[in-house]
């Protein structure tokens, strides 16, 4: 039997083949996993991006090409690393700062030889927790209710009355509505105390007939059960039982939706106990990016020099610089807008200490400066 073996080393981890026994002729299989990249990790704090990425297998790629783009409204960062692609690869990169935006993207393209192998997009937010309720005050988060939902004195949220809960329940509540992002991590502490078994007419046990569901609806309409915390399941000695602790779920929507999370307690109409109470909601990003504000003195060492140089970032606006000497004296004044960086002169000014005082809106820095020439 001849054949030409498939040759893809940048393709493949490892080409599988086995023959089939047909009896006449034999069959040859081939199995070709195609080489996939992921972010390992990724940070961005509007100064720097700082990523790492592996791929789904140990081949190393020779001559691998990886186009990295971070965009929100404009491209931040469009770079192209080429490398012999090992175990990962690590990049950390300086980017300009984002304003006024909801999320990010974060592309990774890998390729060879001009032929794309592998695409992977990651949204990031802006560090905001995008829904969370520790039920401290109202249901002010939350946009639809049915009657018998409740804050308990231990800020617990639970269908029912006087801290039970009743026969023949069916209680809906709906959060008001958020954005999910690929990765959304959803957190929820639970405490439920539910009958283990219910009998009927003491002989016959009926498992998982009250609970709480746990649901997800996406663009107001598509809505999937993430968890059914309820009665019954383990045939526990106990009358009640005890479920206690996180439950997480994660969300991964294709791209950035509107969600609600919507919570319906139902019950049968035998045996009821305290029921199910929720103390804490989370719902967070997997990737997120911190808006942080610096001045830095790019060199620390000033002596003999003329000019030094300040990199500042997420400082959008005017920002005031003084120059100003020990007792006080302005003798240089500058005004910047939305500049990445300040360079100061300082010919002409004599030796001796300066301060350098930098002012926007509320955020206010002093820098102390010996000048020796
Ligand atoms: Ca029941």
């Amino acid at each position: 039997m001849g054949y030409s073996p498939l040759y893809s080393a940048e393709r493949t981890d490892t080409i599988y083949m086995s023959v089939i026994e047909s009896g006449e002729t034999d069959t040859l299989i081939s199995n070709v996993k195609r080489s996939s990249v992921d972010f390992d990790s990724m940070k961005f704090d509007n100064t720097v991006f700082k990523a790492v990425v592996s791929k789904n297998h140990s081949k190393t790629i020779k001559g691998a090409e990886m186009r990295i783009v971070l965009a929100g409204t404009d491209t931040l960062l469009d770079t192209l690393i080429t490398c012999d692609f090992y175990d990962f690869i690590s990049l950390s990169e300086a980017t300009g700062i984002p304003t006024g935006l909801s999320y990010l993207t974060a592309d990774i393209y890998l390729s060879k030889s001009g032929t794309l192998l592998s695409h992977v997009k990651e949204y990031l937010n802006n560090g905001e927790v995008i829904f969370s309720d520790d039920f401290s005050s109202d249901l002010s988060k939350w946009e639809y209710k049915s009657a018998n939902w409740l804050i308990n004195a231990n800020s617990q949220l639970y269908a029912g009355a006087d801290n039970k809960y009743l026969n023949n329940m069916d209680d809906s509540i709906v959060s008001n509505e958020f954005l999910i992002y690929p990765g959304t991590i959803c957190s929820l502490y639970i405490d439920a105390y539910l009958p283990s078994l219910e009998f009927i007419d003491d002989s016959i046990p009926v498992f998982d007939l009250d609970g709480l569901f746990i649901k997800l609806i996406k663009d107001g309409a598509d809505t999937s059960i993430l968890d059914f915390v309820s009665s019954g399941g383990a045939l526990s000695k106990e009358p009640a039982m005890r479920i206690k602790g996180w439950r997480e779920y994660v969300f991964n929507p294709t791209s950035v939706e509107n969600a609600n999370i919507f919570l319906q307690f139902i019950s049968d109409s035998v045996i009821t106990d305290s029921g199910v109470y929720i103390s804490n909601i989370k719902i967070s990003p997997k990737f997120y990016y911190a808006e942080s504000t610096s001045i830095t003195r790019e060199d620390k060492n000033v002596i003999g020099r003329d000019k030094i140089k300040y990199s500042i970032t997420g400082i959008p606006g005017d920002v005031d610089i003084k120059i100003i000497t020990i007792d006080g004296r302005v003798i240089k004044q500058y005004n910047l807008n939305n500049a990445p960086s300040a360079e100061l002169s300082f010919s002409g000014v004599p030796s001796g200490v300066y301060f350098v005082i930098f002012e926007a809106g509320k955020t206010v820095f002093k820098d102390k400066l010996i000048i020796l020439k």
